[in-house]
């Protein structure tokens, strides 16, 4: 009898990360085909909303950027219409989804990547991800303060080494 093959490996951790969709994607009606492709890699949709950024909330989510000078310009961006907070869960979700978005700008962003493949523009970026733990867990407050929905799918245990 055939038993699946199980490799629990130790440096798994299995995480949630914020994602935004930034207002370039959804004008650009590009959302699906960037959404699939953290869908292909296994990650795990656990919230996701359309909804409007207010002044408060990139204040709040932006702080660490107050200073600089595209903070201005940025804010301005992101509340000039609706974003989608996106909410997946899956092994080392955090980088894997920063790898998947690659650099900053798709000027500069790897061939492959969400941003090399999607853009050339050195403002507009199409997607946020999470850069750290302490990072996603201050920005999934932000965006879904009642909570994630935690579900068995049931491709986890093909995708996720160890299961969950
Ligand atoms: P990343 O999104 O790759 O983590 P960060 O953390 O350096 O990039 O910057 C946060 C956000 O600030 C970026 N997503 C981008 O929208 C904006 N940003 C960063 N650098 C610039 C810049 N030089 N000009 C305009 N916007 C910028």
């Amino acid at each position: 009898m055939l038993s699946r093959l199980t490799l629990p490996f130790k440096d798994q951790t299995v995480e949630t990360t914020l994602i935004l969709f930034k207002p370039d994607s959804l004008h650009r009606g590009v959302v699906g085909r960037i959404l699939s492709r953290f869908e292909d890699k296994g990650l795990q949709i656990v919230g996701m909303r359309l909804m409007q950024m207010t002044d408060e909330i990139a204040a709040e989510h932006y702080a660490e950027h107050v200073d600089r000078p595209f903070y201005a310009g940025l804010v301005g961006f992101m509340t000039s219409s609706p974003i989608i907070a996106l909410a997946l869960h899956g092994p080392n979700a955090i980088g894997v989804a920063r790898k998947l978005m690659g650099k900053t700008f798709g000027i500069d962003a790897e061939a492959g990547t969400i941003r090399g493949d999607f853009g050339c523009s050195k403002s507009y970026n199409l997607v946020h991800g999470s850069d750290s733990h302490e990072s996603a867990a201050r920005e999934l407050g932000i965006y879904f303060p009642d909570g994630l929905l935690k579900w068995d799918g049931i491709q986890a245990p093909w995708l996720w080494d160890s299961g969950e």
